[in-house]
């Protein structure tokens, strides 16, 4: 029997090599790590748990909440707020940030998250996740606001992101490569599977909602275009499409595979910039992607060098193998 390495062991080798790594992070990482198993069990049991199904509410984007989002949202809340790493949280399900409880000692990180990505997926048993990204408190342990939060993708700690699939699988980045851990149930420990995933720079996979086409812009027309156009088309080769409506499972296949995913800006609500959310989506995805050698931008610039207007702020996301979003940023030019 070979004994693993757990992501706790992972982070303690990183702290000797790595000064953001801290203990505080490390804690943090435990807390984390606490409610994606809980939100794992609770996935995995489905009906029996009685988790499938609407909320009966909604979100501050207006989208209808599913009785996972919500618990998932609560067990992340319950799983981190009381060690003393954390100075306020933000959700995609909370309208507004959520400070720490004043009979909790207040930490100098504050967390991002969607608490269960991929949630039109959950009542037919495909896979979802849940993304975070960790940032500092520029007060401090000083009571933090909405503008500490703002703060570019550049100066994230950390980020990742739990995939509830065939198996449970937690992937981050401290920036020093992306890791990949896979969650042994029979002891009840992410164990450090996939070392430095590195994304090849080429691919003939592409992933784009296509029945948005008709919204979308003319470079981004052009590109999945010449994909389908395949041997016979300017790409001369013939390219292969997914699209799992899970963004956690088509970056995971990215990282494993290569390609390219694009939820890119559209015309169908002139008022978003696209539909994935920059804080808690788009950011801690480009880090794991840029960590793992990939690209990532909205066409005209890099994600993670946006200055965040606002919390639930939706931006156009194109991510993957390096030389497939070159292309694509090349035609927005
Ligand atoms: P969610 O956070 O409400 O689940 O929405 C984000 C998801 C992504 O995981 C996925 O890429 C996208 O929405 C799918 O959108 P669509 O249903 O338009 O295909
Ligand atoms: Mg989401």
């Amino acid at each position: 029997m070979q004994i693993g390495v757990t992501l706790q062991q992972y982070l303690l080798i990183e702290q000797k090599k790595n000064s953001k790594v801290d203990n505080d992070l490390i804690g943090l990482f435990g807390d984390i790590t606490v409610a994606c198993k809980n939100i794992s069990n609770a996935v995995r049991h489905g009906a029996l748990y009685g988790v499938l199904g609407s909320a009966g509410s909604e979100n501050v984007q207006g989208e209808t909440q599913k009785k996972l989002d919500v618990m998932s949202n609560d067990v992340f809340i319950h799983s981190t707020e009381r060690n003393g790493y954390l100075g306020a949280m933000a959700s995609e399900e909370m309208d507004d940030i959520y400070h720490i409880p004043d009979q909790f000692p207040r930490g100098k990180y504050l967390l991002t998250f969607d608490p269960l990505d991929g949630s039109s997926n959950i009542d037919v048993n495909i896979t979802v996740g849940s993304i975070f990204s960790i940032l500092k408190n520029p007060k401090g342990t000083g009571k933090p606001d909405t503008q500490d939060f703002l703060q570019p993708g550049t100066q994230q700690i950390a980020a990742g992101f739990c995939l509830y699939g065939p198996s449970t699988m937690m992937v981050m980045t401290v920036g020093n490569g992306t890791q990949g851990f896979t969650l042994d149930s029979g002891i009840g420990e992410f164990i450090w599977t996939h070392e430095d995933i590195e994304i090849s720079p080429d691919t003939k996979e592409f992933s784009i909602n296509t029945s948005n086409q008709r919204f979308w812009e003319d470079p981004v027309k052009r590109y999945i275009q010449e994909c389908k156009d395949g041997k016979t088309g300017p790409r001369a080769t013939d390219f292969n499409m997914r699209w799992v409506a899970s963004m956690v499972a088509e970056v995971y296949r990215i990282l494993n595979r290569g390609g390219i995913f694009l939820y890119p800006r559209d015309t169908k609500d002139p008022s978003k910039a696209g539909k994935l959310r920059l804080m808690y989506e788009a950011n801690p995805m480009s880090f794991i992607v840029e960590q793992a050698g990939g690209g990532s931008t909205t066409g005209y610039e890099r994600i993670m060098e946006i200055k965040p207007e606002a919390l639930h702020q939706r931006v156009a996301v194109i991510l993957g193998s390096k030389n497939e979003v070159d292309l694509v940023r090349r035609y927005h030019q």
